[in-house]
């Protein structure tokens, strides 16, 4: 209770942050995108990750109106980033399922785009496996009407859903980000060796991007660049970052 009061005022009192973790073209490895992952700087407690309050605002639909107020931030980061001439880096936003049961969503959406100015091109929403098998046709109403306002769908933990691949000729998906389950042993499992291959052939024969999470050797780069994979994102590249990192990230890409 002590926990869901705070979270309800923490919105209010600034406390939440968008950090940043990039995602790096394999073969440049250079920034090719950003994830926003929010964290929560709780008085007395330091920084809260999302693990610990998540699911919470999920249970009580606090996310409905955080995970707007995330999106927003996202688009005026990005904006910012824009007008201090950097160079243009797409910004991945993590959608909860929850948010889908929202009617309000795709309008809000519309809103922080014509209040922003952003180019809908720069965002992307990233949504896991089991969203996409709940609520089956209303989900697929609402990533249709994304998709045509222009902003990017990917998948996230792919693999470790509660998945059917119909799905990705069903929705508007464009990226698909392979669980990092499946990488944290890539070096010593010619199982998850051949996972990430399938996966890998799976996207390239949909035309889809395909991103390796958790990337944290160079052993694990070094066989995803081999196997034809064309994203990663993990400590090896950088942890989530603050705002101001991100910048320096950014700044030093050229
Ligand atoms: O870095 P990490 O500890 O940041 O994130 C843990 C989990 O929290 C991830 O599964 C991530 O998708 C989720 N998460 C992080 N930020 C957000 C957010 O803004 N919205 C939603 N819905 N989930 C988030
Ligand atoms: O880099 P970008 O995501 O914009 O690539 C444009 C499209 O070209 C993507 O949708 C992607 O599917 C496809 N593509 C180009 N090269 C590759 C590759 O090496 N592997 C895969 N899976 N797709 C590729
Ligand atoms: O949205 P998603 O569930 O993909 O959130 C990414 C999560 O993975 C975040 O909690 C982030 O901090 C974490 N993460 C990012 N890179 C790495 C990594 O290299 N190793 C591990 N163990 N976790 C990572
Ligand atoms: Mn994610
Ligand atoms: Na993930």
């Amino acid at each position: 209770f002590e926990l869901e009061s705070s979270l309800r005022g923490a919105l209010a009192l600034g406390q939440f942050e968008p950090h940043f973790q990039p995602i790096i073209d394999i073969t440049t490895r250079r920034v090719h995108t950003m994830e926003v992952l929010l964290r929560w700087r709780r008085p007395s407690q330091g920084l809260v990750m999302p693990d610990s309050f998540i699911p919470l605002l999920e249970e009580n639909g606090l996310i409905v109106p955080i995970g707007e107020w995330v999106m927003r931030r996202a688009c005026e980061q990005s904006m910012e980033w824009l007008r201090m001439g950097l160079e243009p880096v797409p910004l991945a936003v993590n959608l909860s399922p929850r948010q889908f049961m929202h009617r309000g969503l795709v309008e809000s959406i519309q809103r922080i785009l014509d209040e922003t100015g952003i180019d809908p091109s720069m965002i992307e929403f990233e949504i896991t496996e089991t969203a996409l098998m709940q609520h089956g046709e209303h989900t697929m109403e609402i990533l249709g009407r994304i998709n045509a306002m222009g902003i990017r769908l990917s998948i996230d933990d792919f693999g470790t859903g509660y998945s059917s691949l119909a799905y990705l000729k069903r929705f508007p998906v464009k990226k698909i980000k392979i669980d990092r389950a499946f990488i944290k042993e890539l070096e010593e499992s010619a199982e998850d060796r051949a996972i990430v291959a399938a996966i890998i052939a799976l996207s390239d024969s949909l035309q889809l991007s395909v991103v390796a999470e958790g990337v944290e050797t160079e052993g694990q780069y070094a066989l995803l660049r081999a196997q034809g994979c064309q994203y990663a994102q993990g400590y090896l590249f950088s942890q989530p970052v603050p705002r101001v990192n991100a910048q320096n990230l950014l700044e030093r890409r050229a």
